[in-house]
């Protein structure tokens, strides 16, 4: 059993003393290896794994810990440990709503603000994959689920409104939120120090800083993330937080989780799928592939939300506990608010990964400066399209209209 103690950043040898030490999971003197993988904005990611021994040969853990500042950044910016709190208790109690769709967490350590949980090494971080181009057939499905499952039983459709308000205070969230608060609806449009703008789309922040109507619908959306206790969010649901390989989906990293408004997680997912589709500009250099697999991107969009449209309903109209929600047209009226707020939000999350602090790799690896410009012109003008239509949206269909005829609007083949 892991012993009460003064925090500390994990060493190497520290991580290895941490997997010793878990109850019935190495077998004692098994050689342990361990690596820091964490290649995330803020914490510690240690992967250890057993070498030379039979029984525990394909045997390994990850521990994750949160650092006391934002490791992008440095220590200039300190960062409550608490999120590794929200971050456990997130993960235990998804764990519970889809146990197939999240890492097994093992151990919680409050005082070192460590999560000790099970290696998906067998995965491939989404983002990756989506740049190396692999196409993902059960995703649309295993994500639409996830989303369904976790929005639904902890909104006041699907569990006690009493035990929801204290749920609510559980995931109460405040420093990371403000990081979003920041990040997503303030800084893009503004001239704030924490932005990173390549010279060359210059012009395109100076447009945004002085779009007023854009903002005013920032500023709506903005509003319903500071103050709608919807559901519990995972909070940074982007293609860096779920590991995907063809079969398996595990969505991971929920430190970010919060009450607020659904569409925020669902427009994340997809988002950051538009952002990939933008950066394929670079990443498929034959016209017929790219737009295969722009298609491919698409045609997984509009599953995803047709699957959750599909599912949600289900869960609401079998196991709703709120009587009230059977009037007639509230469920549709509700759905439709979701699509739309899924709209507005996928076009902030575009916005703040072209502009913003922290970017996506999708866009800014890419090699060739004329091709990222691009990039991140046909990312702002999605972006900015689904911010705009976001109070008027009325399908999933719709939705593919706006960004494509934004996408074709920056004149790139
Ligand atoms: C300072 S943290 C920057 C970003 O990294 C996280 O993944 C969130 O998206 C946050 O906005
Ligand atoms: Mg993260």
């Amino acid at each position: 059993m892991i012993k009460a103690t003064t925090y500390h950043p994990l060493s190497i040898e520290d991580a290895i003393e941490v997997a010793r030490s878990l109850e019935g999971f190495f077998t004692p003197d098994t050689e342990l290896q361990c690596e820091e993988i964490g290649d995330g904005n803020l914490n510690l990611v240690f992967r250890i794994q057993a070498i030379h021994a039979t029984e525990d040969l394909n045997k390994s853990i990850i521990i994750k810990q949160a650092l006391p500042y934002a490791k992008v950044v440095g220590e200039s910016w300190p960062l409550t440990i608490d999120r590794a709190r929200i971050e456990s208790e997130a993960l235990l109690l998804q764990g519970k709503l889809v146990p197939h769709l999240v890492p097994q967490v093992y151990l919680f350590h409050a005082d070192m603000a460590m999560t000790v949980m099970e290696d998906l090494s067998d995965h491939v971080i989404m983002r990756q994959g989506l740049i190396a181009g692999t196409q993902y057939p059960l995703f649309a499905e295993h994500i639409s689920e996830f989303l369904a499952h976790t929005l639904f039983y902890t909104s006041d459709l699907g569990m006690n409104q009493q035990l929801k308000k204290r749920q609510v205070e559980q995931f109460i969230n405040p420093e990371l939120c403000k990081i979003t608060e920041d990040l997503i609806f303030d800084d893009p449009f503004t001239n704030s120090s924490n932005n990173n703008i390549d010279t060359a789309i210059l012009d395109e922040h100076a447009a945004l800083c002085s779009d007023q109507a854009l903002q005013f619908e920032v500023m709506l959306l903005r509003q319903k993330f500071l103050s709608q206790a919807q559901a519990l969010l995972h909070g940074d649901l982007h293609t860096g937080s779920i590991f995907i390989t063809p079969q398996s989906t595990k969505v991971i990293d929920p430190e970010f989780a919060y009450y607020g408004p659904m569409g925020f997680d669902i427009g994340a997912v997809i988002g950051n799928l538009l952002l990939n589709a933008a950066g394929q500009q670079f990443w498929i250099q034959d016209e017929m592939k790219r737009e295969h697999y722009r298609e491919y991107l698409l045609t997984t969009i509009r599953d995803i939300w047709n699957l959750f449209d599909v599912k949600f309903r289900s869960l609401w109209n079998q196991h709703g506990v709120d009587r009230l929600s059977k009037v007639a047209g509230y469920q549709d009226h509700y759905l439709l608010e979701v699509l739309r707020d899924t709209a507005g939000y996928s076009g902030c999350k575009m916005i703040r990964r072209i502009v913003g602090l922290a970017h996506v790799a999708d866009i800014d690896t890419i090699a060739d400066p004329a091709t990222k410009e691009r990039a991140q012109r046909i990312a702002l003008s999605i972006g900015k399209a689904l911010v705009t239509a976001n109070r008027s949206i009325t399908s999933i269909d719709e939705f593919i209209d706006v960004a494509y005829q934004a996408f074709k609007g920056v004149h790139v083949s």
